[in-house]
């Protein structure tokens, strides 16, 4: 009963990159209600008490077995009062109440249909509910909606791109993306990255690294391929944002700020191989494609931040500010007690200089 390994042997960690978590997700009925009441405080502006949530559903996916007994929680890290209560409430009843009562929710409902489209966030979405409006078509009739060129295509496209993108369709975009590069630079390669690399089946979008030899390339490659998508007449739309890189920057402190890579937003015709949709009359479907291209000396910085999950890299830098006096983001490593910038070539670098065993891309999914 006092066996001293026992402890040791269950104590998983706080941090989501101190633990392995496959796609292999065993407490689904679990993960899926702490979600649900994690979406609704994001939708509410809550950023705060959802991440207890998303943190209490990030430990269960790293368990290898589905709980049975409340018990099992018990040495669990991040797991609070109201997360115990709704597992306790699921393992008992099949459900919890809440998450029931949030998923008929008219707000809930109305917040998650608008934020699916493509450029549209939380806040144009509460705005959107706010004037009383509840559907797509409401929306699209509203004189006073003014839709951005993101938002245009995000409708025009919206029946596609809600579709999710398979992983044979991944690779057929991989050869598309591969082609145009090299077309414009034959020593450039191009790796999948995002939840493909963590061996997701499905995926909203597709996500590329490119990686170029030559320094200050990164924009040119990026119009070049872009112009290329457009001769070949399969690019549907496109947002370019140029590098903003400075190399002398400190990482930043806050997780949310998009990174400063040369990098795009696309929307991409991507050919049907069998069946053509004889209704529509065409033979291709709309598929949503990133592409980010770091400098050379960033790429393993950069690859590691595309990688995800998003709490597995919001765990990183947590880890390394808190515990390692560190600080990371998609561009460097910085340590503060030495104030230098570690290097690094390669993932493996990076968990070393932060004393981490190295978490295979497919062990990300936190
Ligand atoms: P997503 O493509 O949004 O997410 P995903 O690939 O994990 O899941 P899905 O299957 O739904 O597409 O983002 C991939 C990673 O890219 C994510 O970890 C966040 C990161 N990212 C940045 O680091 N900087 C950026 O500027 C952007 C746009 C994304
Ligand atoms: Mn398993
Ligand atoms: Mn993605
Ligand atoms: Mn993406």
């Amino acid at each position: 009963r006092t066996n001293p390994s026992a402890k040791t042997e269950s104590a998983l960690s706080p941090y989501a990159c101190q633990r392995r978590t496959t796609m292999d997700n065993h407490n689904k009925i679990f993960t899926d209600a702490l979600e649900v009441l994690a979406e609704n405080l994001e939708f509410g502006g809550n950023q705060g008490p959802s991440l207890a949530f998303r943190r209490a559903a990030s430990v269960l996916k790293s368990l290898p077995a589905a709980l049975k007994h409340l018990q099992e929680t018990q040495h669990l890290p991040c797991l609070g009062e109201h997360s115990r209560a709704v597992i306790e409430e699921i393992i008992e009843y099949g459900s919890s109440s809440r998450v029931e009562e949030i998923l008929n929710d008219e707000r809930y409902r109305t917040m998650k249909l608008f934020s699916s489209v493509f450029g549209v966030g939380p806040k144009t979405s509460e705005s959107w509910f706010c004037r009383g409006l509840r559907s797509f078509e409401q929306v699209l009739n509203e004189p006073s909606v003014r839709l951005n060129r993101m938002q245009t295509a995000g409708f025009l496209f919206y029946e596609d791109i809600s579709k999710p993108v398979s992983r044979t369709e991944a690779s057929a975009l991989k050869i598309i993306v591969e082609e145009a590069v090299i077309s414009v630079n034959p020593s450039a390669t191009v790796s999948i990255t995002g939840g493909f690399r963590r061996g997701k089946e499905f995926g909203h979008d597709v996500d590329f690294i490119i990686k170029t030899p030559e320094a200050g390339q990164e924009d040119a490659i990026l119009t070049a391929v872009i112009e290329r998508f457009k001769s070949q007449n399969i690019l549907l739309y496109s947002d370019f944002q140029e590098s903003t890189f400075d190399l002398r920057q400190l990482p930043t402190h806050c997780f949310e700020a998009m990174d400063h890579y040369s990098k795009c937003f696309l929307i991409i015709k991507l050919k049907r191989e069998q069946e053509t949709d004889a209704r529509a009359g065409r033979d291709w479907r709309a598929v949503r494609v990133d592409l980010v291209a770091p400098p050379l000396e960033r790429f393993a910085y950069a690859l590691l931040g595309w990688t995800g999950s998003t709490l597995f890299e919001r765990d990183l830098r947590r880890f390394a500010r808190l515990e390692r006096g560190k600080l990371l983001d998609n561009h460097t490593l910085y340590d503060k007690a030495t104030n230098t910038f570690l290097p690094a070539n390669t993932e493996e670098d990076i968990f070393a200089h932060l004393g981490l065993e190295y978490i295979e891309p497919w062990q990300r999914n936190a």
